[in-house]
């Protein structure tokens, strides 16, 4: 038997498809496929950020890496919220006809490399559907915490467990119910509304009135500076004076927490001393699969990022 190191984890961020990029990080980090092909480590373990799916070409592929090394005890993982989205899709409406995700030509297009890769396959995809549903919305590990986008206290508390139940899955599908905002927030980043008239558009062009903000960050002190999103989206975002209410208080002495979720670029950097992002868009070009290597630290360092640049032939043309 092997002997995990207690506070010895390797934190990687979203995945979206890119299994060989996966693969590499992992044999950086030394872990070893064993005889059936899961990859170990004598003395460490993963925790995944969640978002294993859509984007890249390798669904399946990445889904049969991650997935027998958490049923293993070798990794464990948060839900990210295209998995959450993913279940949504797959899941009728009773109330109101459809889905709880509408199968729009938007939410099609988000969704289709995954569709794609399982299509013709209702039993591999209804079960994996169901195994989306066994991840959980956050891990409170004690020394350590882990959620896909926000760790909101108040939300995480009214949400009370982290199993998304069907009737949680049901309730925050619902705009009317206090239950989608809080899932939205902890799965999807807070965001607050842009001044009256403002609007920007997003990297697949659709229009949006509300801005994802930085919500660990004191020091942003308008609209411009709490933007979370692409650069060149800034510009058109205006610098009115904001109230503080982009924050969500997350003192220096809670235990780190680590997310996933928000296309970071360039070099690797904690966001506070104790919140670190490992998501630095390896879906696409010039985009990098990110771990952050933790070994207990309550003050996160740069140096502990460990990053493999996205293997661009493979991940692009899936060959
Ligand atoms: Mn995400």
């Amino acid at each position: 038997m092997s002997k995990f190191r207690m506070s010895a984890f390797d934190i990687i961020g979203d995945i979206h498809g890119c299994s060989h990029t996966l693969e590499k990080l992992l044999e950086r980090l030394d872990y070893i496929p064993d005889s059936v092909g899961i990859y170990r480590h004598p003395e460490r373990s993963v925790i995944f950020l969640g978002d294993f799916i859509d984007r890249g070409p390798f669904q399946k592929e990445v889904l049969s890496i991650i997935r027998p090394m958490i049923e293993a005890g070798a990794a464990r993982s948060v839900m990210g919220n295209h998995e959450y989205n993913a279940i949504a899709y797959a899941t009728a409406d009773q109330e109101n006809g459809g889905y709880l995700r509408a199968h729009s030509a938007k939410n099609q297009k988000q969704h289709k490399a995954f569709l794609d890769a399982y299509s013709g396959d209702i039993c591999a995809y209804t079960d994996v559907i169901e195994w989306f549903k066994t991840l959980p919305l956050w891990l409170d590990l004690d020394e350590v915490r882990i959620i896909h986008a926000c760790w909101d206290k108040e939300k995480i508390r009214n949400i009370g467990s982290p199993v998304l139940t069907d009737e949680l899955l049901h309730a925050s599908c619902n705009k009317s119910r206090w239950q989608y905002e809080a899932v939205e927030t902890i799965l999807k980043g807070k965001e607050i509304p842009l001044p009256d008239g403002c609007v920007f558009y997003d990297k697949d062009g659709n229009p949006r009135h509300n801005i994802r903000v930085r919500w660990w960050d004191q020091s942003a002190g308008n609209y411009s500076t709490a933007f979370l999103g692409p650069e060149s989206a800034r510009t058109h975002i205006p610098d009115d004076e904001i109230a503080g209410d982009h924050l969500i208080e997350y003192s220096h002495d809670e235990p780190p927490v680590f997310l996933g979720h928000y296309w970071m670029e360039d070099t690797p950097v904690p966001l506070a001393p104790n919140i670190a992002c490992t998501d630095y868009s390896v879906a696409k070009p010039g985009g990098r699969l990110v771990a952050y290597r933790w070994d207990g630290e309550q003050i996160l360092h740069k140096d502990k990022f460990v990053c493999i640049d996205r293997i661009e032939k493979a991940e692009v043309s899936g060959i």
